[in-house]
């Protein structure tokens, strides 16, 4: 079923995964467009900018504390696990949009976070990190020790995304072999321009997602499934035939 895929896999090293909330969907993860898609109970504007949490900060830190408490309620799903298992035999870099941090829980080694983390806090003024430490009850942004609002360590709308987990993607990007594109509707940039990246420097692009999307025409294999049931069978057949 993938035999041209498998072809490019026996003859590559470098591997990217660069994923969206798709891959999470499994986990019960909502994702951010589409039917049940957050976007449509929440506008993003509202919420997911830094004007509208100093507008706001108690509406936006809920919606927060409310998304930590679906993530840490949800476990990595077979496709995170799968791609745990293709470090094994390839060098592999993920570069995620998601923010719920499962790829670090299913134990991936090398992983760039574009747009953040939910698990990481920082102080608007000075700062300083909370990093994985629970407010469990804080209805409000907590204070820090200088007074000012802790903020999610999350990329907003109009925000820059940090330089360095950008420029490491990129270069992944441009030295992988074969670049997954699993589970994101590629339309928030400057994220979904790694993609291009890959593609111009010669990867061999596989787009893995439940519906086409704006780059399904450009890429050299369109998978339409489910992310935790491709990439696990993708090994398996891998396994049977190469390693
Ligand atoms: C920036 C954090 C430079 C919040 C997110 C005007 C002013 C400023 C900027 C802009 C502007 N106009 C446009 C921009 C750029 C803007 C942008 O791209 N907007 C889009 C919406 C058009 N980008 C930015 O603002 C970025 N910063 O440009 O700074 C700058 C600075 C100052 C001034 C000017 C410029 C910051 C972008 C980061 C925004 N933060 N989230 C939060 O999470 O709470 S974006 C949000 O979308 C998430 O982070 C997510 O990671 C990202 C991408 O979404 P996807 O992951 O793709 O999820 P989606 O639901 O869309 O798709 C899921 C897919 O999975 C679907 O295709 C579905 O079919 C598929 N699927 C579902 N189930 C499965 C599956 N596939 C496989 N298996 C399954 N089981
Ligand atoms: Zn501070």
């Amino acid at each position: 079923m993938y035999e041209e895929l498998l072809t490019q896999l026996s003859i590559s090293k470098r591997i990217v995964f660069f994923t969206g909330a798709g891959i999470s969907a499994e986990s019960g993860i909502p994702t951010f467009r589409g039917e049940e898609g957050i976007w449509q109970k929440f506008r993003p504007e509202e919420l997911a900018n830094f004007s509208a949490f100093m507008r706001n900060p108690k509406l936006v830190w809920e919606w927060y504390q409310y998304r930590r408490k679906i993530v840490r309620d949800s476990l990595p799903n077979p496709g995170h696990t799968a791609i745990v298992d293709f470090e094994k035999y390839f060098d592999v870099t993920i570069i995620t949009q998601n923010v719920d941090n499962l790829h670090n829980r299913a134990g991936s080694k090398k992983v760039y976070e574009l747009h953040g983390n939910i698990e990481r806090n920082y102080c608007v003024r000075c700062k300083r990190r909370f990093d994985y430490i629970e407010f469990p009850d804080a209805e409000s942004p907590p204070l820090c020790d200088c007074g000012s609002n802790i903020r999610p360590d999350i990329v907003w709308f109009g925000e820059y995304l940090p330089q360095d987990q950008f420029a490491a993607s990129e270069k992944a990007a441009e030295q992988s072999d074969i670049f997954f594109v699993v589970g994101t509707s590629s339309i928030v940039y400057p994220a979904a321009s790694i993609t291009s990246i890959a593609k111009s420097a010669g990867s061999f692009v596989v787009e893995i997602n439940i519906a086409e999307t704006e780059i399904s025409n450009r890429v050299n294999l369109f998978l339409k499934g489910k992310s935790g049931e491709i990439l696990p069978e993708i090994l398996n057949q891998l396994k049977v035939k190469f390693l």
